[in-house]
């Protein structure tokens, strides 16, 4: 193919233990790790893999997650099972498991799952520090809710707190930035006390016709970490909370302002993007309006600035879709076109053919899908932006 040639020095690596495919949260959950066979079958038929290294990382092991984790914690974690697991015990809940939503539920291979994903991310972080890549990718992470002895939201290990352990032993200051349509709380309250760390997300933010807040209801423009003066944490983190339904050019214009003006004032020698898929347009639990190429120019934009960068998934709960924009964010980063029309000799191929499922093409309009309406006036994000510029003058030096 043309265009695929790497430029000189510049190194991608893709990090995939394809075990983590076989796992399976339960029928009805929305969260389907057979997205990464998708995502990794569209990246083999069109050829990226002869543009990257691919590494096939071992599981973290219990020692590894406990540099971020509390022993407790991943005790009960490494040793539950639907078998023994017991829902009323104090534990269960207190942990994070069942509970009414069952967001998070004890499955057959747990341990394993977490494990994979989180060596995954710590592998990516290592070839960052070693200067074997430039770009390291892991779509099988990016579970930015999971606390230190918590689950939350269909996360159990936080494998991006550990990542960003890993830089902070070369690196004086990591910049997180999250696209995920929710609110990135986990990776935020980890770093609240230090400078070291600067967290930048992009979510869904309100309250629902039912009263109900949109998950994990935390993010609004004015929570900025600790108030306390003498934390050493305080105003480095920016949450930017958008109304449902916002389009490509909204959203390239307020990604490309605020984070422009974070990497400018925080000047981070390192960066980790977690590039959720649920901000897509026509997200079984998403609300925004995007199309692939209007995310992916996020990736673009940050991979600019010339910064080792660790690119890792999240949510994303339309596979085809999450698939195909993880597949073009691929190509983003060895700096490849991709052909709209999908190659035709892929395995699941009927996953992305008929006019339901994209119509066998790369890029399908997703906004055509027109499930919310835009309540994003440019007045208001006009407003959201200078409330957002005003709150970076307190990490001026
Ligand atoms: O960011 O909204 C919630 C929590 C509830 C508790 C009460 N019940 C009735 C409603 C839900 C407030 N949870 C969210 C979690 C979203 C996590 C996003 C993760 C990430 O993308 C990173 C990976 C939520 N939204 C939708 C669901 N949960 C959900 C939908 C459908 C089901 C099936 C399985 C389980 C129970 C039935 C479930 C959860
Ligand atoms: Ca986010
Ligand atoms: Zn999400």
């Amino acid at each position: 193919e043309y265009g695929m040639e790497k430029p000189q020095g510049y190194s991608v690596s893709f990090h995939y233990n394809p075990h983590v495919e076989y796992h399976h949260f339960g029928s009805s959950h929305p969260m389907k790790p057979w997205r990464l066979t998708l995502t990794k079958q569209l990246v083999l038929a069109y050829g990226l893999e002869y543009c990257m290294e691919l590494y096939e990382p071992r599981p973290a092991t219990f020692d590894e997650l406990a540099i971020f984790h509390d022993r407790e914690y991943l005790s009960f974690l490494s040793n539950v099972t639907p078998q023994n697991a017991k829902p009323d015990d104090n534990a269960y809940l207190a942990f994070g498991f069942g509970g009414d939503s069952n967001d998070c539920p004890v499955f057959d291979g747990l341990w394993n799952y977490v494990s994979i994903y989180s060596g995954a991310s710590m592998n990516a972080a290592y070839n960052l520090l070693n200067k074997q890549s430039d770009v390291a990718i892991n779509w099988s992470g990016g579970l930015h809710h999971a606390k230190k002895n918590l689950a939350s939201g269909f996360c159990y290990i936080n494998d991006i707190v550990l990542a960003i352990q890993l830089l902070l032993t070369q690196h004086q200051r990591v910049l997180y930035i999250d696209i995920d349509v929710h609110h990135g709380d986990g990776v935020e309250a980890a770093f609240e006390s230090t400078d070291r760390v600067f967290t930048l997300s992009y979510h869904k933010f309100g309250i629902d016709r039912n009263g109900y807040p949109f998950f994990p209801g935390t993010g609004n423009i004015n929570e900025m970490g600790p108030t306390d003066p003498a934390n050493r944490g305080k105003g480095h983190s920016l949450n930017i909370p958008i109304d449902d339904g916002i389009d490509d050019d909204q959203y390239k214009w307020l990604f490309k302002t605020v984070t422009g003006a974070v990497i400018d004032k925080y000047n981070p020698t390192a960066i980790v993007l977690q590039s959720g898929a649920d901000s897509l347009g026509g997200d079984r639990l998403g609300r925004f309006n995007l199309n692939i190429k209007a995310h992916g120019f996020c990736i673009e934009t940050v991979k600019n600035y010339g910064r080792p960068l660790l690119l890792i998934g999240g949510g994303g709960y339309t596979p085809r879709n999450v698939a195909r924009t993880w597949c073009h964010e691929t190509a983003v980063c060895v700096g490849a076109e991709l052909h709209n029309n999908l190659p035709t000799h892929i395995p699941y191929i009927q996953a992305f053919q008929g006019a339901e499922n994209g119509g066998g093409i790369l890029y399908p309009d997703l906004h055509n899908t027109k499930r919310h309406d835009n309540l994003n006036t440019d007045a208001k994000l006009n407003k959201l932006v200078a409330q957002a510029m005003e709150n970076l003058r307190y990490i001026e030096g």
